[in-house]
Formats: structure tokens, sequence, C-alpha cells
């Protein structure tokens, strides 16, 4: 796969038990603590996002948690808990004690709310992408990390702060979605230990399990038929892709908010290395989510292509039409696989 020089990033990193500390600190010395995540939130954004609302506010402290984008909340994680105390963006403070990203591999994936981030007293960056460009003032990344969730995971058990049913429903789904239910590469001993911590602490495994992945739409059901039946191999790329248009969300009544894990499908073709879905967004730019299996890299072919992500699944927006955006694709894989 492409090789591109990388701005400073998180390689190597792991979250220190100091650092750590100095977390717990920062917020038991805050009363005003701002939370956020990223734009199109995945479960982990969420799970991360709405499991640390719930614990600081137990803690008594004043929670502002907001997402860039609300009307983004995809509908498969309404059940989540604290989702009521979500705020708009607005009511977001200007200069808090503290501010805490999750998710984020860098300030621009809080969009809106990246000023606010940014005009804290103390910002706190809590992440699991090797790319994170590490734009804390504290930097809890730990690209070995599952997820986000895990992370959070961790900080509470450092700052004694208990996980309650609902805070742990919270996690284990942002732990459940990123490692393809504990399938991807990334679900490493630690994370089914934390994922086993939250199942005693309550967390309702048969409810996200449900909830997430067996409520699917009949509308996003036709939709996944469309791409299905639109998929292409290419043998000597190893890549298997499909598309769909705006115009398919018109005709079936699927949203693209309930496409995450459309990816999925393809990613099951034998013989294949790397899946590629391009979605079409209602400006006409196109999304392209990247997956990976055998050991293919993809988070370098979608931060050659303007976008970021991890080894096993990534993305990037394209600014091209549908058409236009596979031809870039397909240039950047064959590049990789000469170069
Ligand atoms: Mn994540």
């Amino acid at each position: 796969m492409v090789i591109v020089a990388d701005k400073p990033d998180a390689r190597g990193r792991t979250v220190r038990e100091e650092d750590l500390q100095a977390a717990v600190r920062a917020v038991e010395k805050s009363t005003v603590v701002c939370l956020s995540s990223h734009v199109n939130p995945d479960g982990d954004a969420l799970g991360s996002l709405l499991g640390l609302t719930l614990a600081l506010s137990a803690q008594g402290k004043a929670v502002y948690a907001a997402l860039p984008r609300p009307e983004q909340f995809p509908p498969q994680y309404h059940f989540l808990p604290g989702r009521e105390m979500l705020r708009d963006p607005e009511e977001i403070p200007e200069g808090a004690d503290l501010f805490i990203a999750l998710d984020c591999s860098n300030a621009e994936r809080l969009e809106g709310l990246r000023p606010k981030a940014e005009g804290a007293r103390f910002l706190v960056n809590v992440d699991h992408h090797e790319d994170n460009n590490l734009f804390g003032h504290l930097d809890l990344v730990d690209p070995g990390a599952s997820s986000t969730s895990e992370l959070v995971y961790r900080l509470l058990r450092a700052g004694g702060w208990e996980s309650t049913p609902e805070v742990a429903t919270c996690l284990y789904t942002g732990l459940v979605t990123d490692t393809g239910r504990f399938q991807h590469r990334n679900t490493s001993p630690e994370a089914l230990a934390v994922a086993s911590e939250l199942a005693a602490a309550g967390a309702d495994l048969a409810l996200i399990s449900r909830e997430v992945y067996e409520s699917q739409s009949l509308s996003y059901t036709r939709l996944v038929g469309r791409a299905l039946e639109r998929a292409e191999v290419l043998e000597d790329l190893g890549l298997v892709f499909s598309y769909i248009t705006q115009r398919d969300l018109r005709e079936t009544g699927a949203s693209l908010q309930e496409t995450e894990d459309l990816i999925d499908h393809l990613r099951t073709v034998r013989g294949t290395r790397v899946a590629a879905i391009l979605k079409e967004l209602e400006d006409g730019k196109v999304r392209v989510s990247l997956r990976s299996r055998d050991g293919a890299e993809v988070g370098p072919v979608a931060r050659a292509l303007g976008g970021g992500g991890h080894a096993n699944a990534a993305g990037y927006t394209s600014d091209l039409d549908i058409e236009g955006s596979l031809a870039r694709l397909l240039e950047v894989l064959r590049r990789g696989r000469h170069g």
C-alpha cells in the first residue's frame, strides 16, 4: 500500500498511568466540563461521549456535552442512555475550565466546536486513531486501544468513578462497534477484559445487539440489496467496491445515517483485501469508506486522499462525482501496489 508523509502522529504511543492521573486531577478541579466528539458520529464516538457524560454528571460536575452536528445522531443509537443530556453546540460555554474531545484524530473533527475546545483553559484529547495529531494540552492517545470507549473506561477506573449499568451500556456499545463485534484485529486481550468488566457492571448486551445490529429499517435493507447487486471485484487490486447515490436513498427511503455498516457486507467477499463503498452526499461530494482484511492497510490510502482513519478502517470525502472518485481511488491503490 502507498506510504505518504504524515504529520506528527500517535504511532507507538500508549497512555501512561500518570497521564490518566493528570486527566483525573483536571476533572476534579473543574466545576464545568465540556465534552464533544466528531462529526458523522459512530458507535464509539457516541458511546464514549455519553458514557463519560453520565459518569462525570454522577460526580457532581456540570457537564456540557454536545455533538458538533446534533442532527447527525444515527437512529440505531437512539437507545443509548444519556442521549437526553446532549445540548445544542451553541450552549457549550466559551473559555471553560476543561474541554474533553473524544475519538477525534484532530481538532477539525470537532467542526464548529473547535474554537470552544481550543479556547478552553485545558483541552484533553482522548482517542485511539494512529494519525491523531496530539492537539490537546494533555493527550490520552493510544492507537493500541480498541476504541475511545476503552480509554474512557480506563479513565473512569483511574478516577475511581463508578460505571453504572447506563455508563457500561454506552461504553460497551463503543467497544462492540469499533471492534466489529470483537472480530477485527483491534480486539485485544485488554479490549475483551474491559468488555467483561462492562458486562459485569451491568451493560445490557442483548439490548445493544438488538438495537445496533437487528433493528434495520426495511428501506435500509433494500438499500443494502442495491449496493450488493452492484458490487464489483477488481482482482488485480484485491478490491471489492460498490456505491449508493442520492437517488438510491430517495427511492428506498433510507437515510445516510443508517449506512455505517453497509461496507461490512462487502468486506466478506473471499479473495479481496480492500473493500470500498462510495456514498453520494447531498451536496454532490462523495464519502468513501474503506475496510481492509488480511493485513492490508487502508489508513495510508485514505490519508493520501485527504482523509484519515485506522489501518483496517478509514475514509475520506471526495469532491469528485462517484465515477471520478472511483477512478482516483483506483489510481492511488495502483500506485501503492507498484510503488
Ligand atoms: Mn473510535
